[in-house]
This record gives structure tokens, C-alpha cells and sequence, in this order.
């Protein structure tokens, strides 16, 4: 990193996607400073970083913004390119990454957020994602093969949502799927990961206050 680049991340502490992008800085060995959003009243800086979608993580690098989780996540990997790569060199194996990271940006939030909102069928479709999900993972160690990668990255940044999804869908995503189950605490483990990630229990409080409080 060049001496005088400065990265900042537009961020909230429960955020899957500003995760992502504090994952893969610390994968990578970058010093960043996040600086904590509010969701309802935007700040200014927000408002002139991300005009388009007025949303958070943007990730801000010598005051020029980066924009939406999966495309920031690989902005770093294509400009930090000594160390940890998060994409294969190979093309097609590129594009498979890509596949999948865009699959569970697609799938599983929006199933996630039928759950929440008590839709019929829901969970039943969650429960399918995970398992689409386990299948391509079969015995690899990550979805991208031997090492840690861009979808890993996407998967995991939702887990500490997964304990309120079970508790939502009644369901136990160890029972479900036992190798995605041993995934998620294999990509726990890093460094990068552990120190990125809330505590699942302080976002089921979270997520049921905000839920309480919606339907009062
Ligand atoms: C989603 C970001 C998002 O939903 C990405 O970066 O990958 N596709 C985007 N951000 C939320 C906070 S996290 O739940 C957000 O900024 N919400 C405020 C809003 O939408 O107004």
C-alpha cells in the first residue's frame, strides 16, 4: 500500500456487506478506519460518496469512493495484488468464483428476507439455497477450492445472521447441512473473518427489537 493511501469505510457494526469489505482489507493487511453510519439519517458524506444507491459499505480510498460489497471486494483484490488472493488467475475458474458469489447475493438475502417477514414456503427455500450451496461446496475446504475466496467471503459475511434465520425457520442449519455447517466455523477461524464479524446472538437481539418495534 502506497505510504500515503488512505482507506476508509463507510460501515454499520451489523452490516453483512460492509463485512465483506472489512474482510477482505484484512485480508489483504490493510489499515482501514470505519467509520459507523446511520441508517436512517444518511450523512452528507454518505449522500456524496454513493449518490446512486445512497447505501452503505463504500469503501473510500484517497477520497475517491468504490461502491457495492462484491464489487469492492474485488477492487482490493485486483489493486492488492502481492498478497492472499481472492480470485483465481484461471478465467473460467474466475467466472465460477463470480457465479456463486452472485448467487448468494441474489438467493439467499432475499429468501433470508421473505423469512423474515414470515412468508409462506420461506424457509423451505433457504433450506434449498444452503443445500445448492453445500452441493457445489462437496469436499472442498472453500467454495473456491483450496483457498479462501471471493464467494466464501459473501456466504460468510451473512452468517452471524444464520443463528436468527434458524431461530425465524425453526430449523438448524448443522442438522440441514453439516458440511456447510463445518465451512462456516473453518472460515470463523480466520483472522480476517473473527475480528470482521458481530456476534450472532447480539444480532438476533438486534433484529428482534427492530421487529418488536415494527410491529408496535
Ligand atoms: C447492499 C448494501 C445494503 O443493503 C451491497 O453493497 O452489496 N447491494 C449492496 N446496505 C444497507 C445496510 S446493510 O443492511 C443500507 O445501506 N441500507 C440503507 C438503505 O438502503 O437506505
Amino acid at each position: 500500500m502506497a505510504e500515503d493511501d488512505e482507506l476508509i469505510v463507510l460501515d454499520f457494526w451489523s452490516s453483512p456487506f460492509g463485512a465483506r469489505v472489512r474482510i477482505a482489507l484484512r485480508e489483504k493487511g490493510l489499515e482501514f478506519e470505519s467509520i459507523e453510519q446511520d441508517l436512517v439519517n444518511k450523512s452528507s458524506l454518505l449522500l456524496e460518496m454513493n449518490p446512486v444507491n445512497k447505501q452503505l459499505p463504500v469503501l473510500i480510498r484517497n477520497g475517491k469512493p468504490i461502491c457495492e460489497s462484491t464489487i469492492i471486494v474485488q477492487y482490493v483484490d485486483e489493486t492488492w495484488t502481492t498478497s492472499t488472493p481472492l480470485l483465481p488467475d484461471d478465467p473460467y475458474q474466475r467466472s465460477r468464483a463470480r457465479f456463486w458469489a452472485d448467487y448468494i447475493d441474489k438467493k439467499i438475502y432475499n429468501v433470508a428476507k421473505a423469512l423474515w417477514v414470515d412468508q409462506e414456503g420461506a424457509t423451505e427455500q433457504l433450506i434449498e439455497c444452503f443445500k445448492t450451496i453445500e452441493l457445489e461446496l462437496g469436499e472442498k475446504p472453500y467454495l473456491g477450492g483450496d483457498t479462501f475466496g471471493l464467494a466464501d467471503i459473501n456466504l460468510v459475511s451473512f452468517s452471524s445472521m444464520f443463528y436468527t434465520w434458524e431461530k425465524c425457520g425453526n430449523f438448524s442449519l448443522s442438522v440441514e447441512c453439516p458440511k456447510l455447517a463445518t465451512w462456516i466455523t473453518r472460515c470463523r477461524e480466520r483472522d480476517s473473518v473473527a475480528k470482521s464479524l458481530p456476534d450472532p446472538h447480539k444480532i438476533y437481539e438486534f433484529f428482534m427489537n427492530f421487529k418488536n418495534n415494527a410491529s408496535n
